[in-house]
């Protein structure tokens, strides 16, 4: 008895360290295990998702690894602004996102997460990885299509990928209330933006290069560029306002705030929010926010990321220090290589 309690808290520690750290492991084996332990222990998940959790625990691993290429993504994207998408608590757990409030922040993290989550389980379709799915099998081996050229290969199965999603990051969003129909919204322009997404790639057949035949398949975007629109439609998002009904007035959707029509709805692909963001300059745990104390600052720069606007006019600190690199290397016959030492005298800002 002890020794298989020491074993399986041993199997929860490696799991949780999967997650947050993101370590390789054989999951396949780990899996197996059991998904009982492993889906009670991962940590921020919803009750509804647990259940999921149990009955696909194949699936779970490829959601996991969704939720961090999405949370890598905003990071990229917002490496240079104020709010880099760190967050309070955001180390704890898969959604550890979940105390931004309703903000624009919130918004693209929703819906990057959604596409992530979208994009892996599609991705560990086409890999074989998944136990309930493959390669789309209305696009398969020599349907000709309408323009003359043939499905062929492994097409990226997105209706799969966008149907498991939505399972699993809407089960969250039981309140009845305006955040959690934001947080739906906001999903479905992530998981949208993956399908608009979509490409096709074509190869030709034929001999000396003519292309008699051709055999065209469907894949994912680099997820660059997902990240890329969806950065888009952040800086273009939508303050909506709930539109209260039935005779509970509870929510039952949100409309436009600033719109010559009353009561019109947002486009489906357009992030939408709730409350206007704080400036983030100061760490608030309310609202998720860090503060910018501590963070580097451009001097030179104009943008988000100069001393100004990233130190919110608190001033900065500036280190000196020198970088030392190789350089004017040499290719020596034969076979060494010489380089020279340079220096530089270079300077680091961080805010007050
Ligand atoms: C997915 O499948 C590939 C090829 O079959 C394998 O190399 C890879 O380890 C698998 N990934 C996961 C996360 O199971
Ligand atoms: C993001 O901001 C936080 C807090 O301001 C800081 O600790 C962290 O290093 C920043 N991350 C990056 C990648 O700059
Ligand atoms: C700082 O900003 C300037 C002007 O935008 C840019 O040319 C420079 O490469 C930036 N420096 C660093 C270290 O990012
Ligand atoms: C190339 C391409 O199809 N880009 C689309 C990616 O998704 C966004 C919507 O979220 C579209 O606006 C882009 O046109």
């Amino acid at each position: 008895m002890g020794l298989r309690r020491h074993s399986r808290i041993m199997l929860a520690v490696v799991f949780l360290t999967y997650f947050v750290y993101g370590n390789f492991l054989a999951l396949s084996s780990v899996v197996a295990l059991g998904a009982n332990i492993i889906c009670n222990k991962i940590p921020g998940l919803a009750p509804r998702q647990r259940l999921i959790c149990r009955s696909r625990p194949d699936a779970i691993v490829a959601i996991g690894e969704g939720a961090k290429l999405g949370q890598a993504e905003c990071r990229f994207q917002f490496q240079n602004f104020r709010w880099n998408c760190t967050n309070v608590g955001s180390e704890l757990s898969m959604f550890g996102y979940e105390r931004l409030g309703g903000s624009k922040e919130a918004a693209f993290i929703y819906a990057i997460t959604s596409a992530g989550v979208t994009y892996a389980i599609t991705q560990a379709c086409s890999l074989g990885n998944l136990s309930n799915c493959g390669c789309d099998q209305d696009k398969r081996d020599g349907q000709i299509t309408d323009d003359g050229w043939r499905w062929g290969g492994c097409s990226a199965d997105i209706r799969y990928g966008l149907k498991l999603a939505r399972k699993f990051m809407d089960a969250r969003e039981i309140a009845k209330n305006a955040r959690s129909l934001m947080n739906l919204h906001n999903n479905r322009a992530g998981r949208k933006a993956v399908k608009v997404n979509m490409s096709t790639d074509c190869k030709c057949h034929g001999v000396s290069g003519s292309c008699t035949v051709k055999t065209c398949w469907t894949t994912l975007p680099p997820f660059r560029r997902i990240g890329d629109a969806l950065r888009k439609r952040y800086r273009k998002s939508k303050f909506v306002v709930p539109y209260l009904g039935g005779r509970s007035r509870r929510p039952i959707s949100l409309v436009l705030k600033r719109s010559k029509r009353p009561h019109r709805k947002p486009r489906r692909s357009h992030l939408i929010y709730v409350e206007k963001s704080p400036n983030y300059c100061d760490y608030d745990e309310a609202t998720g926010s860090l503060g910018t104390v501590g963070r580097s600052c451009n001097r030179t720069s104009q943008g988000p990321d100069g001393c100004d606007l990233m130190c919110c006019g608190r001033g900065y600190n500036t280190h000196q220090y020198t970088r030392v690199w190789q350089c004017s290397c040499k290719f020596h016959w034969c076979c060494y290589v010489e380089c020279l030492r340079c220096s530089e005298r270079t300077e680091q800002y961080t805010c007050k």
